[in-house]
């Protein structure tokens, strides 16, 4: 981008004045943030238009990622990096006597989702134009994010995320490509003259679907793809169908809040309400674009590819289908050819309390068109399967029993591809958790393991990663983070070791800056900076991660000069508001942290940090600062993870169950620079299988386990009377769902040999050498080349 300092700086000055009315200087962090938000947006507007235009007229084939959750984060220092004028901008501000980071920090983080599958659609969306592929996110503009977490007397609370409070500069209105989504309404049926059924569908509730886009900026490409977020509102002119107060909040309501469940769905209407409206407003404008392109129909898929993020996008099938039969009067077959060859779909994962399935009763009422069109995939999926396979499989794989409709099977059998996101989540879905679609489907099913962006997580999280690696090994990485492998021919170099150590000790300064300044407590730089940061779950295992460090609390009230490593363990976690459980889990962790802290005989070999409202600002803040990664999910729960890729890149070490795609972090950093331990997937599955597990008779029979549970019941830590109780008979009279008490040994022994390598310095940075080494292929990028080959059939422009 042709652009200069004293350019910038001009064009800086003038655009504040422009929307402010006087000078910069005087301007808060928020408005000089506006200001330069307003003029970078300016400066990428042609090669938007141009990038457009370029589509439209080579009619190159698109993907269109539908997602009910993004989570992009901040979004100016990934636009100016991706656009090339990150120096230029740095010191045009400075010169102004402004700091880049300072008027950064003034963004609101966009919190549109929950947590690794909204931040995986974001991943994508910046790798799909990094890697100049024509494609575009399509989601929900919700008016409030995910809450606000806040900590009182050590209990999360939740407050409304007011993200739209101050201007979104990234966004711009489109009025003009508005569309109509249809709810409710009576189905009629006529006959024509040429012996063509007709379908009638009347007296709807219709909503009006405005979207919202953002640039989505390619790496250096010119590139810039579209994220389309849909609003709803009331139709123009139609005010008199919404004449009430009341009928006015109902609309407004669909878009208003992003649902805070994570691996766990709501039965709820408003939530299928978005669903299908952000479903149908995006097929409905993809048809629109289709059709500008005039081609036959048959052509379709060679010029759309749709992807699910999960099941929650699922009613795009149906409404496709009634787009191509009512309103283009295509036949069945024609149509049904052409949604599947549209559609794929990602499974995020296997935990039965995570799958979508509707009440019939909802789904006829809300969307009586999309129902019988449901009904009548069903009848034929059965009806052709049945002579196949047999009525018990064939009936498993239906998509309506029981009352209800199951939308993991509407979206296998309406689609092409079925992917998991990890080899071993893969081989599970094939093996057990839809055993039965692969039977029918074989060649549906697939796997693509995650991948996040180094440019977010490395490059703008992490400058002095990212100078130190430019200095060491050059900037190849950057452009193709394979390259990153490089460095490991400088595995046994001293001066490069060191030098990793000095940018890790900065990262650490930096946060315990954070947390002095935020939390008040006071951390040492040099300890182990051992981190868990995702969201709470109890298959998460946070509560093993406690169980380790009360095993230290009690190692060091015996023995005040016990030999242990002084560590800093850092929390950031929100619980489902209404996931009582989890609630319980981090009001435990505060109270030992409180107690922990503050007990002068513990003389700071101990310290725990819970920040509050975790997201990915923080993230950005914390994993730079990262020894270890905690990644101990039980052994087949975890469909992938991706904080591990983030703090492997960052050079943390790994602390891993062989989960998700732990076993490929493993696999590519090797065994010596890893801490592997716990039951493997296999094990897990047998003891649920034959039900021998007794978490009773490890508690009596391991005496250093039952005094550190004791601890939860006896009044050791003060104010978790109930919490401690009920978690406590969760592990111990409930039989440990997860398997915390099995696993609790080989955490502890995984956990000294960190101990022992931490203690020695040159190894412990040649193993974070090593997992900075290894984490290029687990970039987003290749993630999303693959999906570009294998699934959606498009190639990168160039
Ligand atoms: C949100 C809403 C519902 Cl109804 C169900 C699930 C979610 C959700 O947020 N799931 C989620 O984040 N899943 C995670 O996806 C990541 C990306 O694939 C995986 O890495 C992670 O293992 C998985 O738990």
């Amino acid at each position: 981008m042709a652009f200069d300092v004293q350019e910038f700086k001009k064009e800086f000055q003038k655009k504040f004045e422009e929307l402010f009315a006087y000078g910069y200087e005087s301007g808060s962090k928020t408005e000089q943030y506006i200001a330069l938000g307003d003029l970078v947006r300016g400066l990428y507007s042609d090669d938007w238009i141009q990038t457009v235009t370029d589509y439209n007229k080579k009619k190159e084939k698109q993907v269109f990622y539908f997602s009910m959750e993004f989570l992009p984060g901040r979004m100016l220092k990934s636009n100016l990096l991706n656009m090339g004028i990150m120096d230029c901008v740095k010191q045009g501000l400075e010169e102004l006597g402004l700091d880049l980071d300072e008027v950064a920090r003034a963004e609101v983080d966009p919190a549109l989702g929950n947590g690794g599958l909204g931040r995986l659609a974001s991943c994508f969306m910046d790798s799909i134009a990094s890697t100049g592929l024509a494609g575009n996110g399509n989601g929900i503009r919700y008016r409030y994010g995910l809450f606000k977490q806040k900590f009182i007397n050590g209990y999360q609370i939740e407050l409304p995320e007011n993200w739209l409070r101050n201007r979104n500069v990234w966004e711009v209105r489109k009025e003009n490509k508005a569309v109509i989504v249809r709810f409710g309404g009576d189905v009629s049926f006529t006959q024509d003259g040429d012996g063509k059924l007709r379908v009638h569908h009347e007296n709807t509730r219709d909503i009006l679907a405005v979207p919202y886009d953002t640039a989505q900026i390619g790496y250096n490409n010119g590139i810039i793809n579209n994220l389309r977020l849909w609003s709803a509102e009331i139709p123009y002119g139609d005010e008199a169908h919404f004449s009430t107060e009341e009928q006015r909040e109902e609309v407004k309501r669909i878009t208003e809040v992003l649902y805070p469940d994570d691996s766990n769905y709501e039965g709820r209407l408003l939530r299928v309400q978005q669903e299908y409206f952000f479903s149908s407003a995006g097929v409905q404008s993809i048809v629109r674009y289709f059709k500008q392109l005039k081609l036959d129909w048959s052509l379709f898929p060679d010029k759309i590819a749709i992807h699910i993020n999960d099941t929650h996008p699922t009613l795009a099938i149906p409404e496709l289908m009634r787009i191509l039969l009512d309103e283009e009067e295509l036949t069945w077959d024609q149509a049904w050819e052409i949604t599947k060859k549209t559609v794929s779909y990602t499974n995020h994962t296997i935990l039965q309390e995570a799958m979508e399935r509707w009440p019939e009763t909802m789904i006829s009422d809300l969307l009586p068109r999309i129902y019988q069109i449901i009904q009548e995939i069903n009848r034929r999926h059965i009806d052709k399967k049945m002579p196949l396979y047999g009525e018990e499989l064939t009936q498993r794989t239906a998509i309506i029993a029981n009352g209800q409709i199951k939308m993991a099977n509407l979206a296998i059998i309406g689609s092409h591809s079925v992917n998991g996101v990890a080899k071993l989540h893969t081989d599970i879905l094939m093996a057990d958790t839809l055993h039965d679609f692969y039977v029918m489907y074989p060649q549906k099913f697939n796997n693509k393991t995650n991948g996040i962006t180094q440019r977010r997580w490395v490059q703008i999280a992490n400058e002095n990663l990212t100078e130190m690696l430019d200095e060491t090994i050059g900037t190849e990485w950057k452009s193709d983070p394979e390259e990153i492998k490089v460095l490991k021919a400088h595995r046994d170099n001293k001066i490069v070791l060191d030098k990793l150590e000095q940018v890790k000790l900065a990262n650490k300064k930096r946060f315990a800056d954070y947390v002095l300044k935020e939390m008040h407590i006071e951390i040492d730089p040099n300890a182990l900076f051992d981190v868990q940061i995702k969201r709470l779950h109890a298959y998460k295992r946070q509560l093993l991660n406690v169980l380790h460090i009360l095993d230290r609390y009690l190692q060091l009230k015996d023995d005040p000069k016990a030999n242990l490593q002084k560590r800093v363990f850092i929390f950031g976690a929100k619980a489902a508001p209404s996931y009582y459980y989890a609630k319980q889990i981090i009001k435990l962790i505060n109270a030992i942290a409180d107690l922990v802290n503050n007990d002068p005989a513990i003389n700071d070999k101990i310290k725990i940090v819970f920040v509050e409202n975790y997201g990915v600002s923080l993230a950005e803040l914390i994993i730079p600062a990262a020894d270890i990664s905690e990644q101990i999910s039980l052994a087949g729960k975890e469909a992938s993870g991706t904080s591990n890729m983030k703090l492997m890149s960052n050079g943390a070490v790994t602390m891993a169950t062989l989960d998700g795609a732990n076993v490929e972090i493993r696999d590519n950093v090797g065994d010596e620079n890893i801490f592997i331990f716990g039951l493997k997937s296999d094990e897990v599955q047998e003891y649920y299988r034959n039900g021998v597990y007794n978490s009773r008779e490890i508690y009596e029979k391991n005496p250093r386990l039952k005094r550190i549970l004791n601890l939860l019941i006896d009044g050791s830590i003060p104010g978790v009377e109930t919490e401690g109780r009920d978690i406590f008979d969760s592990l111990v009279m409930y039989n440990d769902e997860y398997f915390l008490l099995k696993d609790f040994d080989g955490y502890l022994q995984a956990q000294y040999e960190a101990d022992v390598a931490f203690s020695d310095r040159d190894r412990w940075n040649r193993m974070a050498l090593m997992n900075i080494a290894s984490s290029g292929p687990f970039s987003s990028d290749y993630t999303i080349l693959r999906y570009a080959d294998e699934i959606w059939k498009i190639k990168p422009q160039s």
